[in-house]
């Protein structure tokens, strides 16, 4: 009886604290190629994340992709509506969310650092746009193409 008084102090104690000291968090890496605003990393912790389809500008039929931690979330960026929204899982333990935008003629772009990919191009470009929500945007030709960076466009809302 002592020890379980003993256990149940810090236990009170935690869940007061809790409502005033969120756990949750999401890291945004800076830019690996500040000439492009390309390149940065999406890191969650105690998350839950949705992916929000918002346009695409691409002669490609471009596949959007969470390829890490689960690689059953996408869709086809030219097919979809904006507004479509796919479950991007609930990620307790600090996690990066890794995506990839394969395109037509076999090249599957990662997000992140340039040295991902085979042609040595961030490919991504994350940008926090509200307090819970960071843009995606994609550029889908080899090399940088165009660098427009408006291949295929997601919201990552995070909540
Ligand atoms: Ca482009």
């Amino acid at each position: 009886m002592t020890v379980r008084r003993w256990l149940s102090v810090p236990f009170v104690a935690a869940a007061l604290v809790a409502p005033s000291s969120p756990a949750r968090s999401f890291t945004l890496g800076l830019a690996t190629d500040p000439v492009h605003d390309a390149g940065q990393t999406l890191t969650v912790r105690d998350e839950s994340v949705e992916l929000v389809f918002v346009s695409a500008s691409s002669a490609y039929d471009d596949e959007f992709r969470l390829t890490s931690p689960d690689g059953e979330r996408s869709f086809s960026c030219a097919k979809a509506i904006a507004g479509l929204t796919v479950p991007g899982g609930h990620y307790d333990a600090e996690t990066e969310l890794l995506f990839s935008l394969a395109t037509p003629p076999g090249d599957a772009w990662m997000s992140g650092p340039g040295d991902r990919n085979p042609d040595q191009f961030a490919h991504a470009r994350l940008t926090q746009v509200e307090a819970d929500t960071v843009l995606l945007e994609w550029e889908d030709l080899p090399g940088g193409g165009d660098a427009d960076f408006n291949d295929c466009v997601v919201l990552i809302v995070i909540k």
